[in-house]
C-alpha cells in the first residue's frame, strides 16, 4: 500500500488555534498533501492512547499529557531546559533529574503509539525540540519507516551543551533519524561540529554521518509562510483594523511574550527614538505580545518588565491624542493582523535568538510593493541569514536599533522599494509550500540504515570520498501530492 506521511509534534491544532508559528506552517502543508497529525491535546488528562479529533482535509489523532508530564516533560524539560539551552540562555536552565526522566519517558510513550499507527511505507515528520528522542524509541520498536525531524529553533553551540550531564545524548538520539532539518546553514555548521567532537561520528561532503549502523542526513530547510494565503488576507481584511482609533504612523511589533524575542531592548530602543531623533514626529510602536507559558517564572519576569516599561514611556511621552506604545497581550485574528502589518511604515523584529522568525516575512509579504514599509531585523534570527536587505540590527545595541527606527521612517521610498524586492524574494524562495515539498522529497531520497557488511563506510571513508548508493525507495502517493 502506498505510504502516508505522519506529521508527529508536541501539541496538535484544536479549534481556536495557537498562535505559534509551527501550527500555521504545518496546517498548510497537511491540507495540501493529506495524511495524519499526531501531537498532545492542549487539556491534561488520563486518555492514554490515541483518540480523533475534529475533522478536515486530514486525520488529527491526539493523546493527553497526564499533570506529571505536562510539569516535567513539557514545562521542564523541553521549556525550562531545551529552549533556554538552545536560545543561547543557559542562565535560565534548570536541570533537574526528574525532568529529563519524563522527557524521555514521554517520548517513549509516544513512540508505542506512533508504531501502532505507522506502517514500513509512510513516511514520519517529526517536529521540534519536545520530540528529540523520538526516532531512538521508534527504531527500538522496529519501525523502520523513512523519519524526518526538523528543529523550529536553533541549533545549539557545543560549549552550550556541555552544561548538561551528558551532552552525548544529542548525537545518540539524532543519529536514528535519516534526514535532520535545521532552519539555517549557521545551524547546520553547529549541529555538524557536535558530530566532528564525537568519535563515533563520519562524515561525508553531503552533510550525511555516519553513526552506528545508520546514515543520517543534515540540512538546512529555512521555513517560510503560505505568501499568497497571506497576501489575501491583507487584501480582503477590512481597509482600517483600528476603528476609531487609527494611529498616523506607527511600527508594529508581533511575537509571542517570550523571552528570547527582545521585547524590553525593543521598548528601550523606541524610548531612546523618541528622546534622541523624533522631532516633533509622532509615530507609534503597537506591540502585540500574546502570553506563553506564563506558569514559567522567567516569562512572568517579562511580563513585569514590559508592564513596567510600556508604563514609564507612555507616562513619559503620551499627549491626549497620541499613545507612544500601544501594548496589546493577547491574539489578533489572522486577517486583522495582516490589515495592520500592511499600514505599518516599519516592522521590529529583535529576537536575541530565533529559529527563523515568520513575522518577519509575514510583513514583507503583505507590503505594497511601490510603497513599502521597513523591515527591522535581528541579525540573530534565522530570516537575517536569507533577507539580507532588511535594516539589520544588533538587538543588543539599543543605540543602533534607536537609530534604525529613524532610518527607516526617513527611508526615500526608492531604497525603501530595492530593500523589500530584495525581501521579497526571500520570502517567495521559502513560500511553506516549497518548504514541505523540499522537506519530503529529501526524506524520500534518504538512506538510513546502512549494510554495514558492505564494508563501504569505515573510519576510513571521511570527506569527500563517495557515499554509498541510495536505496531505490517506492513512495508513489506521497510524491505524487507533494
Ligand atoms: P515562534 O517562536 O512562535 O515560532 P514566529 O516564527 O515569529 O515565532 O511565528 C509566530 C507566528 O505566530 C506568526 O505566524 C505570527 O503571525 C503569529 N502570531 C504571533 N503573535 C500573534 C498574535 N498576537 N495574534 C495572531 N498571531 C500571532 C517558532 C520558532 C521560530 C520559527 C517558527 C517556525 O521560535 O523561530 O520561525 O517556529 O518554524
Amino acid at each position: 500500500m502506498a505510504g502516508r506521511l505522519i506529521v508527529v509534534s508536541n501539541r496538535i491544532p484544536t479549534e481556536g488555534a495557537t498562535a505559534g508559528g509551527l501550527a500555521v506552517a504545518l496546517h498548510d502543508s497537511l491540507s495540501g498533501t493529506g495524511g495524519i497529525w499526531i501531537g498532545a491535546h492542549p487539556e491534561v488528562g488520563p486518555e492514554e492512547s490515541l483518540f480523533e479529533i475534529g475533522d478536515g482535509p486530514y486525520q488529527r489523532l491526539a493523546f493527553q499529557l497526564s499533570r506529571s508530564e505536562y510539569e516535567n516533560y513539557y514545562l521542564g524539560f523541553s521549556n525550562c531546559v531545551l529552549w533556554p539551552l538552545f536560545h543561547r540562555r543557559s542562565d535560565l536552565v534548570v536541570l533537574k533529574s526528574a525532568y529529563l526522566q519524563e522527557y524521555l519517558s514521554l517520548n517513549r510513550r509516544l513512540s508505542n503509539m506512533v508504531a501502532e499507527v505507522a506502517r514500513p511505507d509512510d513516511l514520519i515528520w517529526v517536529h521540534d525540540y519536545h520530540l528529540l528522542p523520538l526516532a531512538h524509541y521508534l527504531r527500538e520498536q522496529g519501525v523502520a519507516a523513512k523519519i524526518g525531524l526538523f528543529l523550529h529553533i536553533p541549533f545549539p553551540a557545543l560549549a552550550d551543551l556541555s552544561i548538561l550531564p551528558d551532552p552525548s545524548i544529542f548525537a545518540e538520539w539524532l543519529a536514528s533519524y535519516d534526514l535532520l532539518g535545521l532552519q539555517t546553514q549557521a545551524d547546520t555548521a553547529r549541529c555538524l561540529e557536535m558530530y566532528r567532537a564525537d568519535e563515533r561520528a563520519e562524515f561525508f561532503q553531503d552533510g550525511s554521518i555516519k553513526f552506528r549502523d545508520r546514515l543520517v542526513r543534515v540540512k538546512s530547510f529555512p521555513i517560510g509562510i503560505a505568501v499568497d494565503a497571506f497576501q489575501s488576507l491583507a487584501d480582503y481584511s477590512t481597509g482600517n483594523p483600528f476603528g476609531a482609533e487609527q494611529p498616523q504612523e506607527y511600527i508594529i511589533g508581533v511575537d509571542r511574550l517570550d523571552y528570547t524575542k527582545g521585547l524590553p531592548n525593543r521598548f528601550r530602543a523606541f524610548g531612546e527614538y523618541l528622546h534622541d531623533y523624533a522631532e516633533g514626529r509622532r509615530p507609534s510602536l503597537i506591540q502585540i505580545a500574546p502570553p506563553t507559558r506564563e506558569v514559567v517564572e522567567a516569562y512572568r519576569q517579562i511580563t513585569e518588565e514590559l508592564e513596567e516599561l510600556s508604563g514609564r514611556i507612555n507616562g513619559r511621552y503620551a499627549e491626549l491624542d497620541w499613545t507612544p506604545i500601544r501594548y496589546i497581550h493577547r491574539p489578533i485574528a489572522r486577517d486583522r493582523l495582516a490589515g495592520i502589518y500592511r499600514g505599518a511604515r516599519a516592522c521590529l523584529v529583535t529576537s536575541l535568538a530565533d529559529g527563523m522568525n515568520l513575522v518577519a516575512k509575514e510583513y514583507v509579504a503583505v507590503q505594497i510593493p511601490d510603497d513599502p514599509g521597513v523591515l527591522i531585523l535581528s541579525r540573530f534570527a534565522g530570516a537575517a541569514e536569507d533577507m539580507t536587505d532588511a535594516l539589520l540590527v544588533n538587538p543588543y545595541d539599543i543605540d543602533e536599533v534607536a537609530k534604525a527606527i529613524d532610518t527607516a521612517l526617513n527611508m526615500p521610498a526608492e531604497e525603501r522599494i530595492a530593500r523589500h524586492r530584495s525581501c521579497m524574494a526571500a520570502v517567495q524562495a521559502t513560500d511553506v509550500g516549497r518548504w514541505t515539498k523540499h522537506f519530503l522529497a529529501a526524506l524520500i531520497a534518504s538512506q538510513g540504515r546502512l549494510a554495514i557488511s558492505s564494508g563501504k563506510h569505515d573510519r576510513h571513508s571521511r570527506i569527500g570520498e563517495e557515499r554509498p548508493e541510495p536505496r531505490q525507495v517506492k513512495f508513489q502517493h506521497v510524491e505524487k501530492s507533494i
